[in-house]
């Protein structure tokens, strides 16, 4: 069996050196499956070099080597393009790599539950901080219509972002074509949302068949069950590649100063014009911000997610100088 990896995503020459090059389909604990020239590997993923470089992710690409005891092994991951990252919810200050070398975001929303702003903002923030394309996907919109009040959510937050509309039930398909037009040969789109969004639904209506295993939502609340467990990445036969994600809810932002600037870049040119270079936009005089909110240009509950996530962001950083320092007084 030859597999074509430019249908994977490889551009260009295949990487000078011994081994075999693939590409992470699935991660497991210690071991994941790569795609390969020759098919499908099941891989070990070197567990002592995981800790201190690079863990291969869903996405990643990655030369392989035979190990004569341990059978084919990760030797290197290959540099990313980009990655899809959140803070490890356990481990504060910890990146943790959703997703590698994405081409597309999409951000699954289905319409029959709430979409609070906060929460658009992080996954908006988490998305554009990798630097991909991002579109927002709502689905079931079978069941509801989307709401004036989503709507003006997503004008207030996200007025850039294209937005999709889907409905996938049994009897009928509809807004498919608007989503099939982001893929094509060689692109890869990563799903993020929370469970029972419709992520793995909708990557079976892309894929034409029912590949993954999909799942019901409570009655009482609309939510998911986390259907969906690890992160992978299927080829889709007529061209692209889609990456199926658990579903997550809240998601920590990682080194997201810049993606900070992308949301909320009007606050933070506001920001620049108050009196005090540290002015927390709450009662300090000359605050441009508290000034806009009061003369109605400014949204006060934009604002104030805007200032709690400048305060989660200087917590982080805190704690990454504090880890930094004990680091150092280890070495010493
Ligand atoms: N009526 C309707 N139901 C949908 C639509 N999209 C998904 N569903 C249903 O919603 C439920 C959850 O869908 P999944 O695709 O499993 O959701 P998920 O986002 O993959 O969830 P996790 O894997 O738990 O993260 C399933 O019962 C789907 O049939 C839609 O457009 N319309
Ligand atoms: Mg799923
Ligand atoms: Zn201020």
């Amino acid at each position: 069996m030859t597999v074509d990896l430019a249908a994977y995503g490889w551009h260009g020459n295949p990487p000078s050196g011994d081994g075999v090059l693939g590409r992470i389909v699935r991660v497991d604990r210690g071991e994941c499956d790569a795609i390969t020239a020759h098919g499908l590997l099941r891989v070990l993923s070197d567990s002592q070099r995981a800790q201190s470089e690079t863990a291969p992710a869903t996405g990643d690409w990655v030369q392989i080597d035979q190990d004569a005891q341990l059978g084919p092994l990760i030797d290197a991951v290959l540099p990313r393009a980009n990655t899809v990252s959140r803070r490890d919810p356990s481990e504060a200050v910890i990146e943790q790599v959703l997703v590698a070398n994405v081409d597309v975001v999409l951000i699954v929303h289905a319409l029959d539950r709430p979409l609070p702003p906060g929460r658009l903002e992080r996954f908006l923030i988490v998305a554009q901080d990798s630097g991909a394309e991002v579109a927002l996907v709502l689905t079931k919109a079978d069941r509801v219509e989307p709401s004036s009040e989503i709507e003006a959510t997503i004008r207030a937050v996200a007025p850039e972002v294209p937005v999709l509309v889907v409905s996938l039930n049994q009897e009928q398909t509809q807004g498919l074509a608007a989503v099939e037009a982001l893929l094509s040969a060689g692109r890869t789109v990563a799903l993020l949302g929370e469970s029972g969004a419709g992520k793995s639904t909708l990557i079976n209506a892309l894929l034409g068949e029912d590949q993954l295993p999909t799942g019901d939502v409570r009655q009482s609340d609309n939510k998911g069950r986390h259907t969906t467990v690890s992160r992978e990445l299927v080829l889709r036969p007529a061209g692209g590649l889609l990456v199926d994600t658990p579903g997550i809810r809240a998601v920590g932002i990682w080194d997201a100063q810049e993606a900070l600037d992308r949301v909320f870049g009007d606050l933070e040119t506001l920001a620049g014009t108050c009196r005090f270079n540290d002015c927390a936009h709450d009662a300090e005089p000359g605050c441009a911000v508290t000034e806009a909110v009061k003369s109605g240009a400014v949204d006060a509950r934009r604002v104030g997610r805007y200032r709690a996530l400048h305060a989660e962001l200087a917590e982080q950083r805190q704690r990454e100088e504090e880890r930094q320092r004990k680091n150092q007084g280890r070495r010493r």
